[in-house]
C-alpha cells in the first residue's frame, strides 16, 4: 500500500477510499445544472461564483492522506483545485465588511452539512477547494462537484458537496439541515473545534482514546450504511 507519510496517532490505513459520513445511507445530493459557490456572512453583500469561473484562479495539486476521526485513513490521494488561501485573498477578502475581523469560516454543503473552522486553520497552504481526485472530477461518493480538502484536519472538516462559504467574526455552530439522523449525530458528537490530526484533537471534551474505541466499534457499520447510498 502506498503511504505518503507515517500515519497520525490512532489511525489505521484502509484499502481505497470509502464513502463515509453523517449522511449515512443517503445518496449524494444532485449536482445543479449550473453549480456555483456562494459567499456570505460578514461580507458587504452575499455573492455567488459560477464553478466555471474558478478556472481563473491559481490551481494546485497535492498528494495527501485522509484521516477520519473514527480511525480509518485513506492514503496517497491526489487532489487538484484552488488553494483556499488564494480564494480567500482574491475573492472573499475584498468583500469583507469594513472593520470586521474574520475569525472563522463556515463551509456549507448541498446535502445540508455545515462545518466551521478557525480562519488560521483554513488558511494553511495545503487546504484546497478541490475539483478533482486522482485525475478525475470528484464523484458523488466523495463530494461532487466540489469539496474542501484540509489534510491536517480530520475528515469531518473536509466538507463534501461544497456550495457555500461564510465568513464569521465569532465561533459558529456546526449544523446539518435537512436530515434528522445526521442532525442528531452532529449534536451528540461534540467535535474538537480545531480537529488537527497530528494533535489528535478528536473531541471537544473526551480524551482521544475513548473516541478511538468508539470509532472502532462504529466504522464497519457506518461504511456499510454509507455504501448503500453509493450512486450506481
Ligand atoms: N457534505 C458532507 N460532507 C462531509 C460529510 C457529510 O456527511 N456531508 N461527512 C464528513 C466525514 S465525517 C468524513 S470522514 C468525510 C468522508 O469523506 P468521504 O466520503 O469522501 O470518504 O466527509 C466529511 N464531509
Ligand atoms: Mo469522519
Amino acid at each position: 500500500m502506498q503511504t505518503t507519510t507515517a500515519l497520525p496517532p490512532g489511525q489505521r490505513a484502509v484499502e481505497g477510499f470509502p464513502r463515509f459520513g453523517t449522511h449515512l445511507h443517503l445518496p449524494p445530493p444532485p449536482v445543479p445544472d449550473a453549480p456555483a459557490l456562494e459567499v456570505g456572512g460578514a461580507v458587504t453583500m452575499p455573492f455567488s461564483i459560477p464553478l466555471a469561473d474558478l478556472g481563473e484562479l491559481p490551481r494546485r495539486e497535492i498528494t495527501a492522506d485522509f484521516h477520519c476521526v473514527a480511525g480509518w485513513s485513506a492514503t496517497g490521494l491526489r487532489w487538484e483545485g484552488v488553494p483556499f488561501e488564494a480564494f480567500y485573498r482574491e475573492v472573499i477578502e475584498p468583500m469583507v465588511e469594513p472593520g470586521a475581523t474574520i475569525t472563522h469560516v463556515v463551509f456549507g454543503c448541498l446535502d445540508g452539512y455545515r462545518v466551521g473552522v478557525l480562519i488560521e486553520d483554513a488558511l494553511q497552504d495545503d487546504v484546497l477547494i478541490a475539483e478533482r481526485l486522482d485525475g478525475r472530477p470528484i464523484d458523488g461518493d466523495h463530494g461532487a462537484p466540489l469539496r474542501l480538502v484540509s489534510p491536517q484536519q480530520y475528515g469531518f472538516i473536509n466538507a463534501k458537496h461544497l456550495c457555500l462559504i461564510e465568513v464569521h467574526t465569532s465561533a459558529p455552530e456546526d449544523r446539518f439541515v435537512g436530515h434528522r439522523t445526521s442532525e442528531l449525530f452532529l449534536r451528540l458528537y461534540a467535535r474538537h473545534p480545531r480537529a488537527r490530526v497530528w494533535e489528535e484533537e478528536r473531541h471537544r471534551y473526551l480524551p482521544a482514546w475513548t473516541v478511538r474505541l468508539l470509532g472502532r466499534a462504529m466504522i464497519g457499520r457506518i461504511m456499510r450504511l454509507s455504501n448503500r447510498g453509493h450512486p450506481r
